[in-house]
Formats: C-alpha cells, structure tokens, sequence
C-alpha cells in the first residue's frame, strides 16, 4: 500500500511498526479508550524499537531518522490507536529539542532516560490565555543566581501528572516571541504542580492536564538554547509535530476506510451487500483518492523538513491542515457507511471519529496553518 518511492530500509522500518501495531496496539486500543487507561508498558515496548528517539541523532543514542520514517512509524500505530501514536510522537518532539539545541550537559541529564522512554517528556507551550497566539505567553523565569524562579501555568498538557519531563517554554524578557526561553523541569521539583485529568471527547489512553509552577527554582543550566531562542525552538519542533499529527490521522482514517471497505461487502439491504450501490463505491473511491492526496503532500513535507528545505514550516502547515481535515473527513464518511452500527462503541469506527476530531486543533489550530501559509504566500 501506498509506497511513495520508498527506499528498502523505510519499508522494513514501516513493516516494523506495522507488525508492533497489528501485536500491542490494535487489539487493546478499543479498552484503553473506554476505560481511560494509560498504557506505559506499551509506550516502553515501542521505544525498544527506537520508537521513542526517532529524529534524535545517534551520536545521543538515538536511532536519528529522518521525519518521513518518523510519519510511516506514526502512520502505521495510529492504524491502531491514533491517541497512543500522537502521544509518543509529542515525546518524540521534545526529545528532539533537547538533542538538537540543548548543551552537552543537558543532553546526558535527560536523554538517556528519555530515549527508552524511562521517562517521558511534554511539551509545554499552550496557557490558559494564550492558545494560538503563543508568542504571549506569560509564565515568567527570573534569575536569581544560577536557578530561574519560575511562576505560572501551562494547560492542555499532554502527559500532565504522568510525565517525569517538562520541556517548557517560558518568559526570560521583553513581551513577545523575543522574550521566551526553553526550560527543562522536571515533576518532581519543589513548586510543581498539575490541575485534574481533563475530560475529553477523545485522546482517552493519555491524560490532559494543567501544569502549575509556583517559584520552581530550575538550574540555569537547564535552558535548552540561548535566553530569548525558545520560541525559534518551539515552532522548529513544531514544524515536525503537525508532521507527525497529520499523520495519525492518515493512520486513523486509513483503517476507517478499510474498515468501510469490508463491511459493505459484507451488510445487506435490498437484497445485495452495500458495496453494490454506486454511491457506496464512490464514497469509497473519494476516501481513498482524499487520503491518498493528503499523504502523498504530507510525505513531500516530511522531506522537506529532513532537509531542512526553506519552505519546510509552509509545507508541514499545509499538509497537517490537509491531512487532519481529510481524515477526520474520511473517517466521517466510513461512519456513515456503517449506518447505525458505526456509532456504535462495537465498531472502532466512533473511537476514531472521537481521537481525530482534536487534530484539527492542537498543534496549532487549522486556522492558525492558513495563517502560516497565507503570510508565507503574501510574504514571497
Ligand atoms: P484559541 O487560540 O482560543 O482559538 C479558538 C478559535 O479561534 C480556534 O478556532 C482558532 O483557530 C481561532 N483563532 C484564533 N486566532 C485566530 C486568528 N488569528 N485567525 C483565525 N482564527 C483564529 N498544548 C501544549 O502546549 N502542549 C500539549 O501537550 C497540548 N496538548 C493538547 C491536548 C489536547 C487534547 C488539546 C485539546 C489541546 C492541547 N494543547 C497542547 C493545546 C492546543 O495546542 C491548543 O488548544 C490550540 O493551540 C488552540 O489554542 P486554544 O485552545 O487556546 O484556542
Ligand atoms: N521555525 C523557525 N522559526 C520560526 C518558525 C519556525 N517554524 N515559526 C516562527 N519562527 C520565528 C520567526 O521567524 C520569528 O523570528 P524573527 O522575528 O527572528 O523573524 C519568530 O519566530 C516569531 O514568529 P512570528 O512573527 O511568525 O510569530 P507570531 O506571534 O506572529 O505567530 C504563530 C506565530 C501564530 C505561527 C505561532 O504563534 C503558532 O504557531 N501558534 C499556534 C500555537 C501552537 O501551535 N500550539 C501548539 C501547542 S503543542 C500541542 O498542541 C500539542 C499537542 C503538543
């Protein structure tokens, strides 16, 4: 299925996390979305096969691919369980930050724990006040001596309350995105705080949750880059993120729609199965032909950030834009086909409808990947 010129080793790494999904994920998925269940011993299976420390380099001890191999792996667990997939690739994000723009130090502080997923790690961006516009935020790090005295709040956290790791961005000086740093701090230090388990629509196998400091006195020497880089830091991670998010829901959508494909060759009414009617084979031929566009886009977009191409921020808002509303469209449709049964919990069709709808959301809203790329048009 669809190869995109893939090379021999990127097919053996997607057979690979295809096999891990078809094994660990796929068949526990539906129970970790009902009862709300966090599967950590899951998460470490997958970073033995390097899952954890994808784009981190080898010379830190990752298995430093580039972010076409981070999509198949993405793609293919989020086949399984699209909330579990996103969940590592935010981990994915934030080791990436620390490899690529943290000190030697830092580096061996907190990677060789991160890498096996021994612990795992967040990424803090978002505040109750400041959503899209997150070059406004407002927790502040004042210095005092060689600690930053941190005060402040971050939500929507992913990994909240479970995590050991909280790569943060947080304000170091003037108002706006010249003022922001990059902080490491960790669960367990003095000050640290989280708000309940939010309640979600989907996204069931991994806990939300606010993130409170309150004068979390954090070693300077915990700053990932320079004073004043952590918002160049947090948009570079970014650009792979919405790589990554686009494609869970290319995974998710995928299995809807083979799922689809089954099941109306197998339901009857008036006397001859569903995939008989003309409207069902051309639903069906829209889903693959929407899907198949969306990755095509969102693999030329994961190349382009390998490469570190100059429209590479442009090409990955486009293709998450394009790919998280296509699957979610995808997933809509395969909804539909399944008539009553599809919203039902017996079919995973509704668990997929629920964990893709946020894509469109977090990671920068889709609103927020046309203004990237609306700018970047008028800007040329
Ligand atoms: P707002 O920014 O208030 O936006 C509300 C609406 O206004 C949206 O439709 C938006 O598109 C629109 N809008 C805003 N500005 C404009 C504009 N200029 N032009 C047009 N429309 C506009 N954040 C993290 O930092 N780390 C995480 O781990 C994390 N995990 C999350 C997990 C979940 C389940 C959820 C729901 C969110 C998570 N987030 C996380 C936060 C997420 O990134 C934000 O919700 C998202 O960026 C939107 O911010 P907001 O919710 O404040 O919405
Ligand atoms: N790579 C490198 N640098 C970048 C960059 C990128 N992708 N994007 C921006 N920058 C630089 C930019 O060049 C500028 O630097 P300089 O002034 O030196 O030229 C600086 O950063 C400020 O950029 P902007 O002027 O574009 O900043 P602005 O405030 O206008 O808006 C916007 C930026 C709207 C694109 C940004 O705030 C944004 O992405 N908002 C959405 C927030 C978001 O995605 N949140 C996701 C949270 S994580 C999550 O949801 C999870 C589930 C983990």
């Amino acid at each position: 299925m669809h190869q995109f010129d893939l090379t021999d080793d990127q097919r053996q790494i997607q057979e690979m996390a295809q096999k891990f999904t078809a094994d660990a994920i796929t068949p526990f998925a539906a129970e970790w979305d009902e009862k709300h269940i966090f599967p950590r011993d899951t998460i470490r299976q997958a970073a033995e096969l390097g899952f954890g420390s994808i784009y981190v380099s080898e010379e830190s001890g990752g298995i430093g691919l580039g972010r076409l191999e981070a999509a198949l792996i993405m793609e293919a667990m989020a086949y399984g369980c699209p909330s579990t997939s996103a969940f590592i690739s935010i981990h994915n994000m934030a080791s990436w930050m620390i490899d690529r723009f943290g000190s030697d130090e830092l580096k061996q502080k907190y990677l060789p724990s991160l890498i096996p997923m021994n612990k795992i790690a967040s990424y803090c961006l978002t505040e109750p006040s400041s959503g899209s516009d997150a070059a406004a935020l407002k927790t502040k790090a004042v210095l005092d001596g060689d600690h930053y005295v941190v005060s402040g709040s971050k939500a929507f956290i992913s990994g909240g309350s479970e995590n050991e790791i909280y790569v943060c961005m947080v304000r170091t000086g003037v108002d706006g995105p010249k003022g922001i740093s990059c902080l490491v701090i960790e669960k367990d230090m003095p000050g640290v705080s989280f708000g309940a388990n939010e309640k979600k629509l989907g996204w069931h196998s991994q806990p939300t949750a606010q993130v409170n400091f309150d004068e979390v006195r954090v070693p300077i020497t915990n700053r990932v880059g320079g004073e004043g880089e952590g918002f160049r830091i947090a948009m570079m991670g970014l650009d792979g993120g919405r790589l990554n998010i686009g494609a869970c829901s290319l995974g998710g959508a995928q299995r809807c729609l083979d799922e689809a494909v089954k099941y109306t060759k197998e339901r009857k009414q008036f006397g001859t199965a569903i995939s008989d009617f003309q409207n069902t084979q051309f639903m069906l031929a829209d889903m693959e032909t929407e899907l198949q566009a969306s990755r095509q886009l969102l693999y030329a977009a994961a190349v382009k950030v390998t490469a570190n191409a100059p429209d590479k921020t442009k090409f990955a808002a486009m293709a998450k834009r394009f790919a998280t509303d296509t699957g979610s469209s995808v997933v809509d449709r395969a909804l539909q086909l399944h008539g009553g049964y599809g919203y039902l919990m017996d079919y995973p069709i509704e668990r997929f409808w629920r964990d893709l709808r946020v894509h469109s959301i977090l990671e920068g809203t889709n609103q927020v990947m046309r203004m990237i790329v609306g700018r970047e048009l008028i800007r040329q």
